[in-house]
């Protein structure tokens, strides 16, 4: 066995190392709770009727994922927009965290949303940009999660940069029903990995170590 505990300790470097998520605090357990504020990430909300606001961090079982277990979620407050048809502004958020540094590749980005019956808002949606350009985009509008979180995920092709995760609430409004919220939950951004000649190798040799000791 000695030939092969280098080999595997070679294969587990390869493969972690692709495997990483190169966001900060991608479950939002760093907020502080039913607030807009994260270490980490960025919400910009608007305030409709100047009190109640378009998203924030909420700590609920049912704002975190996976849906009904204990923990902080985003919560998209789509019902602030126009409340009671009063004629209130529409409700906007936008929640987005940078990876500085990016190396040229395919990236993978991947996150759990839950939308509840009657949320409404004219455009939902994650994209994912580099240096400020959209390079990646899954457009949650007519999706429906049948209320409970679901997880989507889209690859990207960068030519390297600053990764911007992004997602966005575009002109919420009151459906006047409930419910109507929707939440995003444990976002993940990963490299895809590329077979390397390094790997490939790693591969090979570990292939053919049991057949060299069977020959011995
Ligand atoms: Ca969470």
């Amino acid at each position: 066995m000695k030939s092969l505990f280098p080999l595997l300790g070679v294969l587990f470097l390869v493969t972690t190392s692709h495997a990483q998520n190169l966001l900060q605090d991608p479950s939002f357990d760093a907020s502080t709770p039913n607030s807009q504020t994260n270490p980490f990430w960025t919400l910009d909300v608007t305030f409709p009727d100047g009190v109640g606001s378009s998203a924030q961090y909420q700590d609920a079982p049912w704002a975190s994922n996976p849906t009904g277990t204990p923990g902080v979620g985003v919560w998209l407050k789509a019902f602030e927009g126009n409340q009671a048809g009063g004629g209130d502004p529409l409700a906007n958020a936008t929640l987005y965290q940078d990876v500085t540094e990016a190396a040229a590749g395919e990236y993978t980005l991947s996150f759990f949303y839950r939308k509840e019956a009657n949320f409404s808002a004219a455009n939902t949606y994650v994209e994912l940009l580099e240096d400020g350009s959209r390079i990646g985009l899954l457009d949650l509008t007519e999706v429906d999660t049948g209320g409970l979180f679901e997880q989507f995920s889209f690859n990207a092709n960068s030519s390297g940069g600053t990764l911007r995760v992004q997602a966005k609430m575009v002109d919420g409004f009151d459906a006047q029903a409930n419910p109507q919220s929707a939440m995003f939950d444990d976002f993940s951004l990963t490299a895809v990995p590329e077979p390397s000649g390094f790997a490939m190798l790693a591969l090979a040799g570990f292939a053919l170590a049991p057949l060299r000791r069977r020959k011995r």
